[in-house]
């Protein structure tokens, strides 16, 4: 478990002792979208057209939030449009790694054998976390976007006219709705087992399992 500082890897753990035994999760940093003819979507840059084979997606099956980008993928008939590499379920002193095991699959882009050396391929001197999923577009050879719910909120309409598949997860008339489930469910559960879990204090650790278990019933 690292990070990059600098272009640098180092291998240390979260740090929660300036912040009171609390995990807190950093912002990710990559905000393009890709859209269906190209032009600049909600955040970043234009340039990030929707075209079957330009993108692929860096996940891992043990991360809640890849799973997302990996269901969409699925629901919106873009298997054959955007490829995949999976990571070991692992994540060790070199964080992500494609280190050979069962369901890996190998980074055919960049033939990396760390994720942060995918980082660095954007940004040599990349200060931050190295986390999945990450989209990547093959064309400009660059992150579009490392946040998942950017990444699964775009996969629904972007590559509409390419696969035919209009279904729309994210109706304009229950946005709101949705926007407001979903901050329950990332802020809470998805981040709240990281912040019960990584929590270095047992109070912290007490009041966060309570939290989590609490916005489970409140779903339920
Ligand atoms: N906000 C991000 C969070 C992604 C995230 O934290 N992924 C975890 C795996 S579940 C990760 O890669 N962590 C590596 C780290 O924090 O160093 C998203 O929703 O995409």
């Amino acid at each position: 478990m690292g990070l990059l500082q600098d272009g640098q890897w180092v291998d240390q753990w979260y740090d929660t002792k300036s912040t009171g035994g609390n995990f807190v999760r950093t912002i990710t940093q990559f905000r393009n979208w890709i859209t269906n003819d190209g032009s600049a979507g909600p955040t970043g840059t234009g340039g990030f057209k929707a075209e079957s084979g330009r993108y692929h997606l860096y996940i891992s099956l043990a991360c809640p939030w890849a799973h997302h980008t990996l269901i969409m993928r699925s629901l919106k008939n873009l298997k054959e449009h955007i490829s995949i590499s999976i990571v070991n379920p692992l994540m060790l002193e070199n964080g992500w790694t494609f280190e050979k095991a069962d369901a890996v699959i190998e980074d055919t882009e960049l033939n990396s054998d760390y994720l942060y050396q995918v980082y660095l391929a954007v940004k040599a001197d990349y200060t931050g976390r190295v986390t999945l999923p990450v989209l990547w577009d093959k064309k400009t050879k660059t992150i579009v976007n490392n946040e998942s719910a950017k990444i699964i909120h775009m996969l629904n309409t972007a590559f509409d006219d390419i696969t035919g598949n209009i279904d729309d997860y994210a109706p304009e008339e229950l946005l709101t709705e949705i926007d407001d489930i979903n901050s329950v469910v990332y802020s809470n559960i998805n981040n709240g087992v990281y912040k019960a879990s990584f929590a270095t204090t047992q109070e912290v650790n007490a009041k966060e399992v309570k939290n989590l278990f609490a916005a489970l019933d409140q779903l339920e």
